[in-house]
């Protein structure tokens, strides 16, 4: 049988992913919070998981180092889905993509009155599409973390970011005045592996589908 490889971040997504494996009788061997390995086998001989950074996981699974993955709809969102296949919604890591700006800032306002604004971002797509949609002016900056610092430092006036409970927001003063997206995670799928490696495939996806409630 050929072995199947399966890529996650730790954090949330792998403590999430955990169950959705163990239905699918896949258990890691070792934890990446406290291994340092980057390969880690499981109970299965021929499946081991990759720990990637999230923000990794299509590329690993784009070009087959990976066989499944699981990434947030944000990152696919931002890398593109080539050669990935999406099966399940797998319903985990959730939370919302949203426009912040400081308390005190009348966002609505500045939009009505046509203003240019200044917005900080990781997710640069998302966010260009969403203000084009909506017909706001705004000059996108890119940042790779820490968007809430951007209106603090006066990088920017508004930030797009991911808002989970909003305690971030509220801890630097920050209020979230527009709703862009949904957020979750889904699993995603090599697509030739899907046809190379059916018969090893199948049966994981779909116990992972039978205990993910839609
Ligand atoms: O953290 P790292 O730089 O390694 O990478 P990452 O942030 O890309 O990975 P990780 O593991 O933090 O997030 C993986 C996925 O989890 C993301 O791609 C999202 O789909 C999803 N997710 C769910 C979140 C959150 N909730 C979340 N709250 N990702 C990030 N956050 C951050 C958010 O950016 C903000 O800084 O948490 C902060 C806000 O949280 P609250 O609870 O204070 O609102
Ligand atoms: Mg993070």
């Amino acid at each position: 049988m050929d072995g199947i490889t399966i890529a996650l971040s730790k954090g949330r997504i792998f403590d999430e992913t955990l169950p959705l494996l163990a239905a699918a009788g896949i258990e890691p061997l070792e934890n990446p919070e406290s291994s340092r390995r980057l390969i880690l086998p499981t109970n299965r001989e021929h499946v081991r998981v990759l720990i990637v950074r999230a923000t990794d996981t299509p590329t690993y699974v784009q070009y087959g180092a990976a066989d499944l993955g699981v990434a947030g709809k944000d990152v696919l969102l931002e890398h593109g889905s080539d050669g990935l296949y999406q099966p399940i919604d797998l319903g985990i890591a959730r939370c919302r993509m949203m426009v912040a700006v400081p308390a005190g800032f009348d966002y609505q306002s500045a939009v009505r009155q046509g203003a240019r604004l200044k917005v900080a971002s990781k997710y640069l797509n998302i966010a260009r599409e969403h203000f084009a949609a909506k017909g706001v002016h705004v000059d996108l900056i890119k940042l790779y973390g820490s968007m809430e610092l951007a209106p603090l430092a006066g990088l920017a006036d508004a930030i797009v970011d991911l808002v989970s409970t909003g305690s971030t927001l509220k801890a630097n003063n920050l209020v979230a005045c527009e709703h862009i997206m949904d957020i979750s995670s889904r699993l995603i799928v090599n697509q030739a592996a899907l046809k190379l490696k059916r018969e090893a495939l199948a049966p994981i996806l779909a116990a992972i589908a039978g205990v993910v409630q839609q």
